[in-house]
């Protein structure tokens, strides 16, 4: 099957804090992800467990690591020293775009410092340059679960005010620098997590409040903080420069009702509207939608929003909307088992087979996700991750033969094509990941998602070196013919 799209975006995704190391070099201070262990014994299958171990004193304990843990994301791949080779193989696989994410820690590494860190600014510049002499397009994400810990130590995370002038203040300091390197700009990644992870999205630890509902107001109030500091970016990026391009970027988990009960049929469309349309809702229509101030209500949240913020939403709202599209799951009123889809627990599909941490594989989904979108916002769309994590090992030949991988994202662009022929404006694609990388919520190496193998485990052992995977010679082939 020929691919329909010609000026089609091609390429891949990473973040900062699972790709660069160098956690302690030129003035960077440590960011919650890199304060997170590696928990050896974990059940793949639970991943709310590997959160709840997070609290004030084990992070602070963290700083000095008298026990000795190992924190993976402080040592990533090594891309922080070896990205030009990777961006060079990124460019023979005939890939157009990177996706990166900026590290904050590296730009104010305190958050509240009144001019940037010069080495920061010059580790990215590099790494932009050296993008466009390989001809990629980037789409750079200006926080990626990395907020550093003197903002959540001195601040509170994004509950506090302050933090959204931290954020401005940076965001402006990127559009002065990288203007003319970057090509689509995705301020905060995958919004909606930080509701269900607020200590990855947002920085607030459970521990801070003494209830649950004063815990969620924090989740909701942290969350609209980031809606108007992504309002407010939008438009002094639009007054420097009229032609630059946002987006958002949500963590889209579709769901299906069980049955055709419309009982369920109605829990899913609760269920989809809380988890994911909300989200879009605020950034692409510039409002909160209906359903969501009858869920305050019932839930004691009372949001602080002025008619001022109300109008910023309104007057700044998204060129396009990206989103990251691994699984579907179901729901259902009555308890039914559930799959682990990764923070957000959702039900089980007797017609989907799910990868080793129970994410439940659904190509057709994608179309229908696409579809959906495209009806509700008609904004141009861009899948800005999708992939299978697996764990591999180098054969004798130094490579992996991951047919699975193949299967699994030529599937998936089977279905874009699809929606494209459905007349869905879809542009892009960057798949997670071109490389291997350490996992974002269990922080393993072994759970592998790339196109290039990488010689280290879950300690960091091993040479570093790069080899291509079978799935590499695949993408660069499909590349060349446009035929999945
Ligand atoms: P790992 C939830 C649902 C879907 C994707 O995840 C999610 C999450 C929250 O973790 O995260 C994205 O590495 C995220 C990436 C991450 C990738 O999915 O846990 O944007 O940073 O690596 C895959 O397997």
């Amino acid at each position: 099957m020929k691919f329909e799209r010609k000026d089609f975006l091609w390429g891949g995704a990473t973040a900062a804090a699972q790709v660069e190391g160098a956690y302690d070099v030129d003035g960077k201070s440590l960011t919650i992800s890199e304060m997170r262990p590696y928990q050896s014994k974990l059940d793949r299958k639970k991943l709310e467990d590997s959160l709840k171990t997070l609290t004030r004193k084990s992070l602070v304990d963290s700083i000095e690591n008298k026990e000795g843990l190992h924190y993976p994301k402080r040592y990533g791949i090594d891309h922080y020293n070896r990205y030009k080779e990777d961006l060079k193989l990124f460019k023979e696989a005939n890939m157009n775009i990177y996706r990166l994410s900026i590290a904050w820690s590296r730009i104010f590494p305190n958050g509240d410092e009144k001019e940037p860190n010069k080495k920061g600014l010059e580790f990215y510049k590099n790494l932009l340059t050296e993008c466009k002499k390989n001809n990629l397009k980037v789409m750079v994400t200006i926080n990626h679960f990395d907020l550093p810990w003197p903002i959540i130590d001195k601040y509170k995370g994004w509950i506090n005010r302050d933090v959204i002038d931290m954020f401005i203040k940076y965001c402006k300091t990127l559009f002065n620098e990288y203007m003319d390197l970057v090509d689509y700009w995705l301020p905060i990644n995958e919004i909606n997590i930080g509701v269900v992870a607020p200590e990855l999205g947002t920085g607030i630890l459970k521990e801070d409040y003494k209830s649950e509902s004063e815990y969620i107001q924090a989740k909701y109030q942290a969350l609209h903080h980031q809606f108007i500091a992504c309002s407010k970016i939008f438009e002094i990026g639009r007054k420097m420069n009229k032609d630059i391009k946002f987006g958002c970027m949500v963590a889209n988990v579709t769901t299906y009702p069980s049955d055709c009960n419309p009982i369920n049929q109605r829990e899913n469309q609760r269920f989809q509207q809380l988890s994911r349309f909300f989200f879009y809702d605020v950034m692409a229509r510039g409002e909160y939608p209906s359903y969501i101030w009858r869920y305050f209500k019932e839930n004691n949240v009372n949001l602080i929003i002025s008619e001022e913020e109300k109008k910023l939403l309104k007057n700044n709202t998204l060129d396009f909307i990206t989103f990251s599209y691994y699984m579907t799951g179901t729901t259902s009123k009555e308890s039914v088992e559930k799959s682990n889809g990764n923070l957000m627990s959702v039900g089980k599909n007797p017609f989907l087979k799910e990868t080793e941490w129970g994410w439940q594989i659904d190509p057709v989904g994608l179309r229908i996700t696409l579809n959906q979108l495209w009806d509700r916002y008609q904004l141009p769309l861009f899948i800005s991750e999708n992939g299978i994590g697996v764990v591999e090992t180098l054969n004798k030949n130094n490579t992996v033969e991951d047919d699975y991988r193949i299967e699994y994202l030529s599937k998936h662009i089977e279905q874009i094509n699809e929606a494209i022929k459905d007349g869905v404006d879809v542009f892009g694609y960057t798949m997670w990941t071109p490389i291997d990388v350490v996992s974002a919520t269990t922080n393993e190496m072994s759970k592998r998602y790339g196109l290039i193998y990488v010689d280290y485990d879950d300690y960091h052992n091993g040479s570093g070196n790069r080899y291509l995977k079978k799935s590499y010679h695949w993408f660069k082939k499909f590349r060349e013919t446009g035929e999945i």
